[in-house]
């Protein structure tokens, strides 16, 4: 525990040592001269961080699909059918009130004050289709097939206004942008990943070689995500540096993140201290103090780690030890819902993809807000239960509506931050969830018998 409280922490400490680093560093580099630095010497400076994107953007789609399949592909529907329908009804419920909160307070706040020429030209002008019509919206949740999915997703395109073929391009040259054809299609990998690991479950005994297949590859996501977490202090480094020297004026940003993180913080408070209590008091006719009270020694692990993940032992002993909630639940919702149960980033991911639209200047259509709450609501069950990997599905989110990925940086030098607020909600929510399907399943939990407090004991 301590071990992982210190990774955690080190991770953290890294963390605010690129950030604040790098910003020392880009307000030096702005004051060794009075002109504006070019473009490509602030490409010099961010190099290493771009390269750090690249390697975000690479983990996504095995990311999103192994973990899905294997969450989903995971449950044993005969047995707990119903306790599994019940834990993802109420997933799915409180992801989409975290989603439709933050969408309704970064509209009314408005923490994107947009003027494009004070905010950095960074990120080449896409001619990404979006989501203009629903229809479009649809038609993209089913792809012709994975394997054009997966190559759309990834299709490097050498963006048209530079002449330089893959041939005769240099390391410092490249300005390769990996481009999603349409963000939409990433809905489509969902709904197959979801649909996948419905039909492996299913089969149970027959699908599991292909489950053990993805639970493998999802392992080794976790593992790949990890390594290039660590890297991001370094990446974070120059990023925030190259955005430093390209930003117009300190104000703009700096107003405009303040306001940015205050509303992220407002809608995870009211989420996490209103909305999902309320959720607990309607389906157990029970107040909720005494049981987040309970949670306590996890939401504190949850904030230090910034990862769900690792808080999973202490939030699953809570739970039982503290809340007396039925270790066969416990057992069965905690680690799906540690995976893809993440209220606290479903609403960062909407509040942050919008912002940086108010930022762009850009109005969103109805369609393309409806593709955002649903590329959040993906984005937030796709990303890891391990620090900032929010930030590896957010990409995704700001591509449904066409803005370049590398606005990420515009969010990224306060997401360490954010990260361990909205880890917090998300293993709130889980437990509050766990609390719920144990009330509701009382009566089948009575059937399958008393628990053995042997074999189904956690931690
Ligand atoms: N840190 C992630 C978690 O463990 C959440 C995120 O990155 O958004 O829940």
């Amino acid at each position: 525990r301590i071990k992982s409280f210190l990774r955690g922490n080190l991770l953290t400490l890294l963390t605010v040592i690129g950030v604040f680093g790098g910003a020392i560093l880009g307000v030096i580099l702005r004051q060794t001269r009075e002109d504006k630095w070019t473009e490509r010497e602030i490409m010099y400076v961010s190099y290493f961080g771009d390269i750090f994107l690249q390697m975000l953007k690479s983990l996504i789609l095995p990311l999103i699909v192994a973990s899905i399949i294997s969450a989903i592909g995971g449950l044993d529907l005969s047995l707990s059918g119903k306790i599994g329908a019940r834990a993802i009804v109420y997933y799915f419920c409180t992801t989409v009130s975290a989603v439709v909160l933050g969408m309704i307070l970064v509209s009314v706040i408005h923490p994107g004050r947009g003027d494009a020429s004070e905010i950095s030209k960074s990120g080449t002008s896409r001619n990404v289709t979006t989501v203009d019509t629903l229809l479009d919206l649809v038609r993209n949740m089913f792809p012709p097939n994975l394997v054009q999915a997966c190559i759309a997703q990834y299709q490097t395109v050498l963006t048209p206004d530079e002449s330089i073929t893959a041939m005769n391009y240099t390391m410092l040259d490249w300005k390769i942008s990996h481009r999603f054809v349409t963000g939409t299609n990433i809905l489509g990998l969902v709904v197959f990943a979801t649909v996948l690991g419905i039909t492996l479950a299913k089969m149970a005994e027959k699908g599991k070689p292909l489950l053990i297949f993805f639970e493998t590859l999802g392992g080794a996501m976790l593992i790949i995500t990890y390594w290039v977490i660590w890297i991001s202090p370094i990446g974070i480094f120059f990023l925030v540096a190259a955005k430093v020297l390209e930003m117009e004026s300190f104000e703009v940003i700096v107003g405009q993140l303040g306001m940015y993180f205050t509303t992220v913080l407002l809608g995870l408070f009211i989420h996490g201290f209103v909305v999902i209590p309320l959720y607990y008091s309607i389906c157990t006719r029970k107040l909720p103090f005494r049981f987040i009270v309970n949670m306590s020694q996890a939401l504190f692990t949850a904030f230090g780690t910034g990862s769900s993940n690792a808080t999973l032992p202490i939030s699953m002993s809570c739970l039982e030890e503290k809340n007396e909630v039925d270790p066969r639940v416990v057992r069965f919702v905690m680690p799906i819902g540690a995976t893809i149960n993440m209220d606290g980033t479903a609403l960062y991911e909407a509040v942050a993809a919008i912002f940086i639209s108010q930022v762009r200047n850009m109005t969103l259509s109805i369609g393309q807000l409806l593709a955002m709450s649903i590329t959040a609501t993906a984005a937030s069950i796709g990303a890891a239960g391990i620090p900032q990997a929010g930030l590896v599905t957010m990409v995704m989110v700001l591509d449904t509506v066409g803005l370049p990925p590398e606005d990420v940086t515009l969010i990224i030098a306060v997401d360490w931050l954010l990260d361990r607020f909205r880890t917090t909600i998300n293993v709130l929510g889980d437990s509050i969830g766990a609390g719920i399907v144990d009330h509701l399943s009382k009566s089948e939990l009575l059937k399958l018998g008393q628990p053995n407090p042997d074999t189904d004991k956690v931690g």
